[in-house]
């Protein structure tokens, strides 16, 4: 089979959809080869000193990784010399990352989570980089993080690297969704699979069912007639799987269907779910509408949520359409 690299794809695409400009594409091709020196850091383990905490806390109150910050660290400076951006936000940064003087600035905003799946780095279990890439709001000259509270229907581009038995890109620049496998003898992204499309029915759920007590009543009663297997109301058996990594666990769903939830709780009223919004739901809810599916707060689709914050949290349903449907008509019951 003809080896079609990403550079090829990305040419292809502007040449079929005019929706990858020179500077979109040298940002996306800047992002992959990131995400090949994020692979190798990951992929040594002990061997690199690359385990364990750092000791510090980001902005989220979490425990930083060295691998969280060596990610961060890859994604800053492998991005801010090239004069594609005007700025960079990232899970491990409180505020924004503007490109330092010295270079020239773009007209797209990069956000990421450098590593996503943490808790999974020390137990050698998949792991992932998360992007969303955003235009600079037309006649911007100092970047600020009023320019980033951008609906994610706005995304020009988004992505993840997931980290696993292979590394693979999955990517959208808004026409499907193609998929590369990182070739580690030449150091290629190769393109793997075209238009990945979600099931629209699925026997399968992601949740983190140790929170069951905190679930408020439409979550419940979802997971309870899925439980109640082909006897119950759904007259279906289901499986279950929680990676504990969105990466690895939005991939299954991408390649064999599903549907995956971090739904608000009762734990703190105040915080809205778990995941974030600009650099973890929304390039997710892009990629999984892309595929045929559907990513929803549980109200709305995660793309028509107006920003308030770089940091915000969301709940996420996303997934097969048919289940994510259902889960979001008892929310709004
Ligand atoms: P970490 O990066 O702290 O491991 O969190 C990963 C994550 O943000 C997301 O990738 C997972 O789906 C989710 O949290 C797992 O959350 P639980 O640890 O509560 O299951």
């Amino acid at each position: 089979m003809k080896r079609i690299s990403l550079t090829q794809h990305l040419i292809e695409q502007q040449r079929q959809h005019n929706s990858i400009p020179a500077e979109l594409r040298l940002l996306i091709e800047t992002v992959g080869r990131a995400c090949k020196t994020i692979s190798h850091a990951v992929s040594k383990g002990a061997l690199g000193e690359v385990l364990g905490s750092a000791g510090s806390e980001n902005v989220q109150g979490e425990v930083q990784k060295k691998l969280d910050i060596l990610s961060n660290e890859i994604l800053l400076e492998a991005n801010e010399w090239g004069g594609h951006l005007a700025a960079m936000a990232s899970e491990e940064m409180e505020s924004i990352h503007p490109i330092p003087n010295r270079y020239p600035q773009g007209e797209y905003l990069l956000l990421f989570d450098p590593l996503d799946g943490s808790s999974n780095i020390d137990i050698n279990v998949s792991i992932g980089t998360i992007f969303s890439v955003l235009k600079a709001p037309d006649g911007m000259t100092t970047p600020t993080e009023k320019d980033f509270m951008q609906p994610g229907r706005k995304q020009v581009a988004a992505g993840y690297a997931i980290y696993g038995p292979q590394s693979m890109l999955i990517l959208t620049t808004g026409n499907g969704v193609h998929a590369f496998t990182l070739d580690r003898e030449t150091g290629s992204w190769v393109l793997t699979q075209s238009n990945m499309q979600i099931p629209v029915e699925t026997q399968e759920y992601a949740i983190n069912a140790s929170n069951a007590r905190h679930w408020y009543p439409p979550v419940t009663r979802y997971i309870n007639e899925m439980q109640a297997g082909a006897t119950g109301p759904l007259k279906k058996n289901y499986n279950m799987r929680w990676i504990a990594a969105m990466v690895a666990d939005v991939h299954r769903i991408l390649t064999r269907g599903g549907i995956f939830m971090y739904p608000a709780d009762s734990r703190d009223t105040s915080v809205p779910g778990k995941l974030r919004l600009m650099y973890e739901a929304n390039p997710m809810a892009l990629l999984v509408e892309q595929a045929g599916g559907l990513a929803t707060d549980g109200k709305q689709a995660i793309l028509d949520i107006q920003p308030t914050k770089l940091h915000q949290r969301v709940p996420v349903f996303l997934g097969s359409k048919v289940e994510v449907e259902r889960i979001t008509a008892y929310n709004q019951e």
